[in-house]
């Protein structure tokens, strides 16, 4: 199923004289609200292959009706995503899950609705049906020289299909860790994995990066062998420069101060880019801003000063991207929620005066310095989100496009009922 530009446009006409009152009010309140709305178009945020199938938990999944069958399926989602919202033009592979057979006619059915692929992922976290030697203990991490190789192996193979199909980056996340203190040897767990990743980072194309994830526990329990940002950070910089730290925002402990871990890492220029999501305990994956937007708008705060302080290009100086898992909401729904508060956030830190904030941290005023952030955060950007949406022929609204549609009911007509997208 695909959404006409013309389809789109008739939606809107219903709801367009309530959003250019919104639009010309709030024009009126900020300063700069066709500047923002300008950097807005060009702020996209990828998609992962593996959300746009009902998730599920340890304990079960129940899968939703016209899931995506097939990769091919999976971009087509995308397309519809991007097209209503125009924010998400991109789509980010994990690999075995969604191996592109025909690398050719993959890129040339992304092309035509107008995506591109983002980083490729790597998964040494599950055994494959044909595989040698189980990860069980670990991959890059392992005591045994033969699993670290298979694990090399399969990392350098997804370099080879990213290649294909033009990605610019491979994101790795382990599992390797220890469940019970006396398992591992942590500086021996340490090593292998800066080796392994050695001979990866080795293999990458000159144009290429390597993004390294940390999480602090889960699957494994008592240690994580990449398990904050300080060790991610450690590697990237023993590695060399096509190496830096990848921020899944669920991966902290609670009350992580996750801005300042953003603020250093940008400063350093070893911020890889985002996997977005939102959390109450752990990794909930949960839709990002349904939890805490203030923290995810603190962290575009230091995200806009510390961009332009590095003079870098808010829309591709590092990656964006949703890490999320849906496990009762339709997941095209809740994506498009998640690239929608990703972007109210990003808007939102736009708004703030960063001269008078310097002026007030300057001035040890602290109040004025809160008024300052307050302020910005507690402004309704979302018409200048659909004003955007709409100048780049997207949805005023997206998810009652989608409704109003019923493209969850045409996809479920075309799919069938009872399938099951790959992935966890
Ligand atoms: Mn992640």
């Amino acid at each position: 199923m695909q959404l006409e530009k013309q389809v789109i446009q008739d939606m809107n006409s219903d709801a367009l004289s309530a959003h250019q009152r919104k639009y010309n009010y709030i024009s009126g309140e900020i300063a700069n609200a066709a500047k923002v709305v300008e950097k807005l178009e060009a702020f996209n945020i990828a998609i992962p292959s593996w959300a746009l199938g009902t998730g599920g938990t340890r304990f079960g999944r129940f899968s939703g009706g016209g899931e995506p069958r097939s990769l091919e399926e999976k971009i087509e989602d995308v397309g519809l995503i991007h097209a209503l919202n125009r924010s998400s033009n991109s789509i980010s592979l994990h690999i075995p899950w969604d191996i592109p057979d025909n690398a050719s006619s993959i890129k040339f059915l992304a092309s035509q609705l107008g995506l591109h692929f983002d980083a490729v992922n790597s998964n040494t976290f599950q055994d494959q049906k044909d595989q040698a030697l189980s990860y069980k203990f670990g991959s890059l991490h392992h005591v045994d020289k033969a699993v670290r190789r298979q694990a090399v192996e399969h990392n350098i193979e997804v370099i080879k299909y990213g290649v294909e199909l033009g990605s610019k980056a491979l994101s790795v996340w382990l599992a390797d860790g220890s469940n019970f203190p006396g398992q591992l040897n942590f500086r021996g767990a340490f090593q292998n994995t800066f080796e392994s990743l050695q001979e990866i980072y080795d293999a990458l194309p000159d144009d290429w990066k390597v993004w390294i994830e940390y999480k602090p526990f889960e699957p494994n329990f008592y240690s994580t062998t990449i398990g904050d940002w300080g060790q991610s950070y450690l590697l990237a910089n023993k590695l060399g420069q096509k190496a830096s730290t990848l921020v899944d925002l669920g991966h902290h402990l609670p009350n992580t101060n996750i801005e300042q871990i953003v603020s250093l890492l940008l400063m350093e220029g070893k911020l890889a880019g985002f996997h977005f999501n939102d959390s109450k305990y752990g990794d909930d994956d949960l839709t990002v801003g349904s939890i805490n937007p203030y923290q995810l708008f603190l962290i575009f705060n230091e995200l806009v000063e510390g961009m332009d302080a590095r003079g870098l290009d808010h829309a591709t100086g590092i990656g964006w991207m949703i890490d999320a898992s849906h496990n009762v909401k339709d997941p095209i729904e809740d994506l498009l929620q998640s690239v929608e508060a990703i972007k109210i956030a990003y808007a939102q830190a736009l708004l703030i005066d960063q001269a008078e904030l310097k002026a007030a941290q300057q001035n040890n005023d602290v109040a004025k310095a809160q008024e300052i952030l307050q302020q910005a955060y507690r402004t309704d950007v979302r018409p200048l989100l659909a004003e955007a949406r709409l100048r780049a022929g997207g949805a005023i609204d997206p998810i009652a496009a989608f409704r109003k549609l019923s493209v969850r009911d045409e996809l479920v007509k075309e799919r069938g009922l009872k399938t099951v997208a790959t992935g966890l």
